[in-house]
């Protein structure tokens, strides 16, 4: 029985230090090193390459090591009907907050417009709004949009949210579903993106939900790149249909050198940094979701296979 650790990005033995370091017992590996196939019990990835766990049949469960699991939902799982885990981190989903919080704040404040006027060195002072002014939208209210709305309510933004089924219990305007889709999009001054993506969300940043926003509203996309239609998005901010937007996740990652998005004036670019999951307080969670596979049972934040997070 063992942990194997697959990711795209080099960090494989960092995460394979703090899995042992919170259980010495355990038995880890890092994909590129030499292992026993059928050791495996379960993978925990981020990104894995198409195909990586075709090999591993005694799978137990799949953990993502972030909150989404697209990626994973989107390749055929080795073994038909495992689960597949996500992490819930209190750390994970304060970061996000902070950031949602900063990027509303810095639109607000006309920072983006300033950055620009500085690099031309000209001295020209606009109006700002007022946080209490200003209505932030969210676009999915789970773990991460709730935390993102208390965290701006805190702030003195007013909020309103939209999910797919569940009326959540808050302090401010909550709709529901596709028929109450262009209410909630009427009156918001800032969109956040904060769904998980799965074929109902795919591309869900389009031409109909920015012309159902009021003109000029901002767009931040921190959630994935595959809800944004990118050429909708240049189209809107051409038109001034939208302001500007910020986007911290892209359809292809890292952004390409050569894409438009780098040198747009209107747009806000941050490389997938909006809350990043942190080996020394996740590791903990992987470990517990392990061996509860081990027993046969189901950890918690297992997604639903039919909605797709
Ligand atoms: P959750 O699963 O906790 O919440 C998802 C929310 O989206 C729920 O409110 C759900 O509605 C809503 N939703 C899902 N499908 C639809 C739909 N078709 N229409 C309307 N609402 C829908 O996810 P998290 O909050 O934990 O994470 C959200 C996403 O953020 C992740 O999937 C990941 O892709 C992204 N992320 C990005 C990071 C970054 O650094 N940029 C970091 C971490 C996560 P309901 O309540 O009805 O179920
Ligand atoms: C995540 C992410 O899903 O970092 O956790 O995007």
């Amino acid at each position: 029985m063992a942990i194997l650790i697959i990711r795209n990005d080099h960090k494989e033995f960092i995460w394979k230090e703090a899995l042992l370091k919170a259980d010495p017992g355990l038995d880890v590996y890092a994909y590129s090193e030499s292992h026993p196939e059928a050791d495996i019990t379960m993978a925990a990835v981020w990104k894995h390459p198409e195909g990586s766990l075709n090999a591993y049949k005694n799978l137990k469960g799949v953990h993502s090591m972030g909150a989404g699991v697209d990626f994973i939902m989107e390749q055929t799982l080795p073994v038909p009907g495992i689960p597949v885990v996500r992490v819930v981190d209190p750390a994970l989903t304060a970061d996000m907050a902070e950031y949602v919080l900063t990027q509303c704040l810095a639109h607000i404040k006309g920072l983006l417009a300033y950055e620009e006027l500085q690099g031309r060195h000209s001295w020209n002072p606009e109006g700002y709004k007022r946080a209490s002014e200003t209505t932030v939208g969210i676009m999915g209210l789970g773990e991460l949009g709730k935390a993102a709305a208390a965290t701006l309510l805190k702030n003195g933004f007013q909020c309103r949210g939209w999910t797919r089924k569940s009326k959540p219990r808050v302090d401010f305007p909550c709709y529901t579903g596709e028929g109450e889709r262009d209410a909630f999009l009427s009156a918001c001054d800032i969109l956040v993106c904060l769904l998980p993506l799965t074929p109902d969300t795919a591309d869900i940043l389009n031409h109909q939900v920015f012309n159902a926003l009021p003109p000029g509203a901002f767009l931040i996309n921190a959630a994935r790149g595959g809800h944004l239609e990118e050429s909708a998005l240049l189209r809107a901010l051409e038109s001034g249909q939208l302001s500007g937007a910020c986007l911290d996740v892209f359809k292809q990652e890292p952004l390409p050198a050569e894409h438009p998005f780098w040198a747009h004036k209107r747009i806000r670019i941050t490389p997938h940094v909006a809350s990043v999951s942190d080996p020394k307080t996740v590791a903990e969670q992987l470990i517990s979701n392990y061996k509860t596979l081990l027993k046969g049972q189901t950890p918690p934040n297992t997604v639903d296979p039919v909605r797709g997070y």
